[in-house]
């Protein structure tokens, strides 16, 4: 029950007074968001972008949700005008850097086997974990591709 309420709590004081980003160590993830699919979709597609304060290079190695069976480190490219996914082991993040995750191209997490539509206004908690720095719970908001891009730019310009 006590823990149930001061977890409760750190999420509501991360949702107000930071509006939509997460600190572990040296690392800072940037309003996380999912685009909203169609009822029936079977997958689904998560972005964040990722800071690194730190001196040394950082790398996200698995990520998780309830939402979906697994979550996918995934890359997306071009090849001859046809659009390839492949899945990655690791996604560093150099020192001193930020990896930018927009839709279009280059990373992202993949949900896979999506046990419910993500709906545009809804949010769901992921759970990253990296190399070093270990795990991390985030909130991702389902709004579209768009609006979350224009977001995550946003907190970047302060
Ligand atoms: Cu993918």
């Amino acid at each position: 029950m006590i823990r149930h309420l001061v977890f409760a709590c750190l999420i509501f004081m991360a949702g107000q007074a930071y509006a939509h980003d997460f600190r572990l160590a040296d690392l800072r993830l940037v309003h996380p968001f999912a685009t909203p699919t169609p009822p029936t979709a079977q997958v689904g597609i998560a972005y964040v972008d990722i800071s690194n304060q730190g001196n040394t290079a950082a790398r996200l190695i698995s990520a998780r949700s309830h939402i979906a069976e697994v979550v996918e480190l995934h890359t997306m490219t071009m090849n001859e005008g046809v659009m390839k996914m492949r899945q990655v082991q690791q996604i560093e993040i150099a020192a001193n850097d930020t990896l930018k995750m927009r839709s279009g191209g280059g990373y992202h997490l993949m949900l896979i086997g999506l046990k419910q539509p993500l709906k545009a206004g809804e949010q769901f908690p992921l759970w990253l974990t990296f190399e070093k720095q270990g795990e991390i719970r985030i909130d991702v908001w389902v709004e579209t591709a768009q609006d979350g891009g224009a977001a995550a730019d946003a907190h970047h310009h302060h």
